[in-house]
């Protein structure tokens, strides 16, 4: 059995990534360990954000862990927001606000194209290992859907008509860069243990 903390306040990515979570493995959630303040994330890169957040958790509590962070690139915006994702209308982490903002900057864009950038940094006995994965997609003119968080009521991944958030878990899963980031470790702690 490898004990693993997910080292991350967002409860919506605890919900994605338990259920893709095949083999032995017991995860334990930062709530679950009353860690609640909160994780910094001062770099420019979400590589090295991913790498911070893990690096943080595991010598506060010196457990095995795994840390991403995920950031949304636009393309017509020169790939952002990027790692401000989080803040990209101010500190207040606002969903609605972000993307309000991020509709506003394309209005009368035609280029739509855009992805989410998943990077998952483990930490596994003071060693680290890097997943990543991507998902490309378009951003909607408006919202549509009611379901998921963050930027999924305007993302349209590529290979689907609808927004993230009018997909259950499920759905998003068949899509989403936390899934192909998520897979990779999976695949890597498996072969691990054997
Ligand atoms: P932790 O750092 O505690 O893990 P966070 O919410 O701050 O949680 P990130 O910095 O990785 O997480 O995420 C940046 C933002 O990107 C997040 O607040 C959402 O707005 C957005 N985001 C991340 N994953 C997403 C997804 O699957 N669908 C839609 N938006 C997402």
């Amino acid at each position: 059995m490898t004990e693993l903390i997910f080292a991350t306040h967002n409860e919506n990515k605890v919900k994605e990534v338990i259920p893709l979570l095949t083999g032995d493995f017991f995860i334990l959630s930062l709530s679950q360990l009353g860690l609640n303040e909160d994780i910094p994330e001062p770099y420019n890169t979400i590589y090295e954000n991913a790498i911070e957040k893990a690096r943080v958790i595991y010598e506060k509590t010196g457990k095995n862990c795994f840390a991403e962070d995920t950031g949304l690139e636009v393309h017509a915006l020169g790939g952002e927001p990027g790692v401000r994702s989080a803040r990209y209308a101010g500190e207040a982490h606002d969903f609605e606000a972000n993307i309000d903002k991020l509709l506003g900057k394309m209005e009368g864009q035609t280029d739509r194209r855009a992805r989410f950038l998943t990077i998952i940094c483990l930490i596994l006995d003071g060693e680290r290992f890097i997943f990543d994965g991507i998902c490309p997609g378009t951003i909607t003119f408006s919202r549509r859907g009611e379901k998921g968080f963050g930027y999924d009521s305007v993302f349209v991944p590529d290979g689907s008509l609808k927004t993230f958030a009018e997909m259950d878990l499920e759905e998003k899963n068949l899509f989403s860069h936390r899934r192909k980031a998520t897979e990779k470790l999976i695949t890597f702690l498996n072969k691990r243990d054997k």
